[in-house]
């Protein structure tokens, strides 16, 4: 297993380059020193691997005049878990005000991210503007936050490293991103309020902590989840329990991405377990098309009509 994975890695590593070109994630190249993406592994599809939601134009984070915007700023709080101030990235919708609560999507970036890679990937303040102008989603607080929880946590170096780091994150998430967004923006905060979904490193995460912490998140989403994902008996021991309280449980992959083993292993314990939850499998990789258009229509659906 650890030599697959050395071998996969190196492998990857050939095909960063190309996927940081294609994905317009070479804006800052000294933040994504050697994100390793593309990685191997055998795809195989099964008959419940199918595409249930249409690609999207890309225009959906263009930015469009005549609409009302909303507000993008990096803020820090200070984290008792690693001791150290950190940042994160905040979104409030158009026409934000006090006198006004708000649910509040927590969404996680992944291995070679930070706070700001949502923001170069999906620009989630453009896609939101557009869909609360056109009514499909409902005004709410985005937080993309920096899911290392460790005193450097900036992407730099072999960011596989870090890898523990982000498992350290979920205390740093219930115990100080949460209570400081909910100390500093009016929102509504009870678990129907909450939302967690994340992209491959942080889908990982948003799977491993949301579906342990059903009383903190009703609505929770995995895009292209990778091997920090723990089993899914794991986290779902109680079937039961977790289709009473999941109001939204999203996963999704591209057929062209090498870490769908990871999802599919998922899914399937979902459906044998008759637990509801979205599925869907585009024709993207391991790229930011695949998790823009798929935040797109999580999106459409949190806080609103779930399943
Ligand atoms: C791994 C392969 C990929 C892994 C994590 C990733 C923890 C994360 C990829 C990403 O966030 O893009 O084996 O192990």
């Amino acid at each position: 297993m650890r030599s697959l994975l050395g071998l996969s890695l190196l492998l990857s590593l050939q095909l960063c380059n190309l996927w940081a070109q294609e994905n317009g994630a070479n804006q800052t190249p000294e933040r994504r020193p050697q994100a390793p993406r593309g990685f191997g592994g055998p795809i195989e599809l099964g008959p419940d691997d199918k595409q249930i939601f249409d690609d999207p134009p890309k225009s959906i984070t263009d930015r469009r005049d005549g609409i009302e915007h909303g507000k993008l700023e990096m803020i820090e709080y200070e984290s008792k878990t690693v001791g150290t101030t950190r940042k994160m990235n905040v979104y409030t919708p158009p026409g934000y005000s006090k006198d006004r609560k708000y649910p509040v999507l927590y969404l996680l970036h992944g291995i070679g991210g930070d706070e700001t890679e949502w923001q170069r990937f999906a620009t989630p303040d453009m896609l939101f503007d557009n869909l609360i102008a056109d009514g499909k989603a409902i005004p709410m607080i985005v937080v993309m936050p920096n899911g290392r929880a460790q005193k450097n946590d900036r992407a730099e170096g072999n960011v596989m490293a870090s890898a523990p780091a982000f498992a350290v994150f979920e205390k740093d998430l219930l115990d100080d991103v949460i209570p400081a967004i909910e100390s500093r923006y009016s929102v509504l905060a009870d678990r129907e309020h909450r939302a967690l979904a994340g992209l491959s490193m942080g889908g990982g995460q948003s799977l491993n902590f949301g579906l342990t912490h059903l009383d903190r998140f009703a609505w929770i989403g995995g895009f292209s989840s990778a091997p920090n994902t723990k089993a899914p008996e794991e986290l779902i021991p109680d079937a039961q329990a977790a289709k009473d309280q999941l109001k939204l449980l999203w996963l999704s992959c591209g057929n062209k991405d090498g870490l769908i083993r990871v999802s599919q292993r998922m899914q399937r314990y979902l459906k044998e377990k008759n637990v509801p939850h979205i599925w869907n499998v585009d024709s993207h990789g391991h790229d930011a098309t695949h998790w823009r258009n798929n935040l797109y229509y999580f999106s459409q659906k949190v806080f609103q009509q779930g399943f």
